[in-house]
């Protein structure tokens, strides 16, 4: 029984599987969170390190038998100093949240006080937001962005971080489009005593490449999630200074977690090590080289971008001017072959599960190799789309452009019939 495979031992879950690898192929993939993990990080994931447990770090663990993990650990651990020039790396947070959680165990204790930005602002819910078990354990302050342009409001983020004192400071966003100011955030957190915090998640493979200015030097904590522009597996990382290495490290294991995901580490070492590349670097400025093209797009079609525009991987329209809603636009996207989210957007009138925005960006569709021709393409049909949304003959021929663009540009790590 253990020997036969997938399609023979379940053939409806081997049948949703090819049905998801079509719809990877076939679509348009503009979630700015998401990504095609290169073919062998793939490998790693599915390998045979999924079946040991290994609790502890390398060379001290509570159970024997790691003679390969310890290897795989420390080599994910070395390459991803070298690669961001950080003192430590904890590879074993099974994704963001674990890690920020992570973070905050490390420094603080229920009732502390925090600072993150607001999720309606374009933050994370572990940052501190009210429904998040961060928002409720922890005393949780909240800053935004400005009214008139959508930018980080400074002046506010230094006056709540003097008046309430954080321990923790976050930076770092999920549906923010512009470069995050890490020196500006470590000057506020400075002043006030607090950790300097950042959540580099959405842009951790563009700070690796540098098409992303690096908070080493300002934050003295880094987390990230390693499957978003990193293009790794689906976990999580801390890095830090050398003097909060035993903090972090003892929050994750035993403190937070059991044993790692080995396959994952695997995983991350060998995105780290793919992420070395002049290969890669490349990618990483294409990523923000196609969204910037792509938002010029949207803004000739009459868009409003939230902040006016995007230097990083991701755009966030605001439709409220086109007179449809965030869901029914992406519905209709969808329909058409391009997946994006609706969002919230800053000072948005309209609520979360029916926002008045769509979140989108370039890493997936840059993994398949488009530039700025497939941009102006891509932003004609969906102003196309969402300028007309109840015109399905429109949709469906847009759908088939879409595909045949698709059949031209494979899909890294995903098979093809
Ligand atoms: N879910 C991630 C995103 O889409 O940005 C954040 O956790």
């Amino acid at each position: 029984m253990a020997d036969r495979s997938l399609a023979e031992v379940d053939p409806e879950i081997a049948r949703c599987i090819a049905l998801e690898e079509k719809r990877q192929h076939d679509k348009l993939r503009l979630i700015p969170s998401e990504n095609y993990a290169s073919a062998a990080v793939m490998e790693a994931c599915g390998s045979v390190l999924n079946n040991k447990y290994s609790e502890g770090y390398a060379g001290r663990r509570y159970y024997e038998g790691q003679q390969n993990i310890d290897t795989v650990e420390r080599l994910a651990i070395e390459r991803l100093k070298a690669l961001f020039g950080v003192d430590h790396a904890n590879v074993q947070p099974y994704s963001g949240s674990p890690a920020n959680l992570g973070v905050y165990f490390a420094f603080c204790s229920p009732g502390d006080t925090i600072m993150g930005m607001g999720l309606p602002s374009g933050g994370h819910l572990t940052h501190g937001w009210r429904v998040s078990i961060t928002g409720k354990y922890f005393n949780a302050i909240q800053y935004g962005v400005r009214r008139d342009d959508h930018l980080i409001d400074f002046d506010e983020v230094a006056s709540l971080a003097r008046e309430h004192k954080p321990k923790l400071l976050f930076c770092g966003a999920t549906a923010y489009p512009r470069i995050i100011d890490f020196a500006k955030f470590a000057e506020i957190a400075r002043g006030v005593g607090a950790i300097l915090v950042a959540d580099i998640a959405h842009i951790s493979g563009l700070v690796a490449a540098g098409a992303h200015p690096s908070p080493v030097g300002h934050a003295e904590v880094i987390s990230s999630t390693t499957h978003k522009t990193f293009r790794g597996p689906r976990g999580g990382m801390i890095m830090c200074d050398e003097k909060h290495k035993k903090a972090i490290d003892r929050a994750v294991f035993p403190g937070l977690q059991g044993g790692p995901h080995n396959g994952t580490t695997a995983a991350i070492a060998i995105a780290a090590k793919l992420a070395m590349t002049d290969e890669f670097k490349a990618y990483a400025q294409a990523i923000v080289d196609n969204s910037r093209v792509l938002a010029d797009t949207l803004l000739s079609r009459g868009f409003d971008l939230v902040t006016g525009g995007s230097d990083n991987h991701l755009i966030l329209i605001d439709l409220t001017g086109k007179d449809v809603p965030g869901k029914v636009a992406a519905q209709a996207l969808d329909r058409a072959g391009m997946v994006a989210n609706y969002n919230s957007v800053p000072f948005d009138t309209r609520k979360p599960f029916d926002p008045s925005g769509i979140r989108l960006g370039t890493p997936a569709i840059t993994s398949r190799g488009m530039g700025s021709d497939e941009m102006k393409r891509l932003g004609n049909w969906m102003a196309d789309v969402v300028e007309d949304v109840e015109n399905e003959a429109l949709i469906a021929r847009i759908a088939g452009e879409i595909k045949n663009l698709c059949d031209q540009f494979p899909a890294p790590g995903v098979p093809v019939e």
